[in-house]
């Protein structure tokens, strides 16, 4: 495994927050004892728990963590291609990491999947391989999850196990396709566009298997008009490649 120095100014760490507050905390601690010299980029979206707060004491403890404070709630996909956005200007970083604040993508994780990270694949945190597993998550979770992801396959033809999961890592070319791209979701369902995308423009991808954990603090973000919002963006991630020829 490759050591934590190699990764100096290398990688940035995009986490899209909405009232985190208690979650983000253990997951910055965690990923500066993981990879000191990450740059970690939070995305939040005007959370009413404190969560900006709490990132700032963050800020004058540890160094390298950068806070963009939005509005109000415009979609964890958003959310990410504005941390990707920042990054890419302001670094010359060569991995963009993204993962959920609530703990399910476990940092401890992370180097594995950094040692499948090279400038030629996306690498991707999946629940579906024979060796991943999901842990406490409700009965219409994993029933909504397997159906986009059956769809999603169906549709779009990507051959990729999980198109859903928001533990990945993108190079810097992937992320100046994305960047260079109008997105027609900015939701959870982005993910899929984003891969999607990538596909389309004969990226390569590297499965990794995950041990996915439901939240054990605050609340998921997955609700009806999420999940509604998620369909209908498959539907029209499919009418926009089909329409596009390139
Ligand atoms: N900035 C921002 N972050 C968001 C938004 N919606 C969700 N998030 C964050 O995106 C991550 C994933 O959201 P979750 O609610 O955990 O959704 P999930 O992990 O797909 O689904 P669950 O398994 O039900 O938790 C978390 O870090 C959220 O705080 C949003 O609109 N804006
Ligand atoms: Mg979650």
């Amino acid at each position: 495994m490759k050591s934590a120095k190699l990764y100096k100014n290398k990688i940035v760490i995009v986490i899209p927050t909405l009232n985190e507050k208690e979650n983000i905390k253990k997951l910055i601690s965690s990923l500066i004892k993981l990879i000191s010299n990450a740059l970690i980029i939070v995305v939040d979206d005007n959370s009413q728990d404190g969560t900006n707060t709490e990132v700032k004491k963050l800020q004058q403890r540890y160094k390298n963590i950068h806070l963009i404070e939005r509005k109000g709630k415009l979609g964890r996909g958003s959310a990410v291609m504005a941390g990707f956005l920042y990054a890419f200007n302001q670094t010359k970083a060569e991995m963009f990491v993204e993962m959920d604040a609530d703990l399910s993508h476990n940092p401890t994780e992370l180097p594995k999947l950094i040692a499948k990270a090279d400038n030629d694949v996306v690498v991707i945190g999946s629940r579906y391989l024979s060796k991943s597993r999901i842990y406490g998550w409700p009965i219409q979770r994993r029933i909504f999850s397997k159906f986009a992801n059956s769809l999603i396959h169906r549709l779009l033809k990507i051959p990729i196990h999980d198109c859903t999961n928001g533990y990945r890592i993108y190079n810097r070319n992937a992320v100046s396709v994305l960047l260079e791209h109008t997105f027609i979701t900015r939701g959870h369902i982005l993910l899929s566009e984003s891969i999607a995308l990538l596909h389309k423009k004969h990226f390569k991808f590297v499965e990794v298997s995950t041990i996915f954990v439901n939240r054990k603090v605050g609340n998921s973000k997955v609700g009806t008009n999420e999940v509604i919002q998620s369909f209908i963006g498959i539907f029209r991630i499919k009418q926009q490649f089909d329409n596009k020829t390139n």
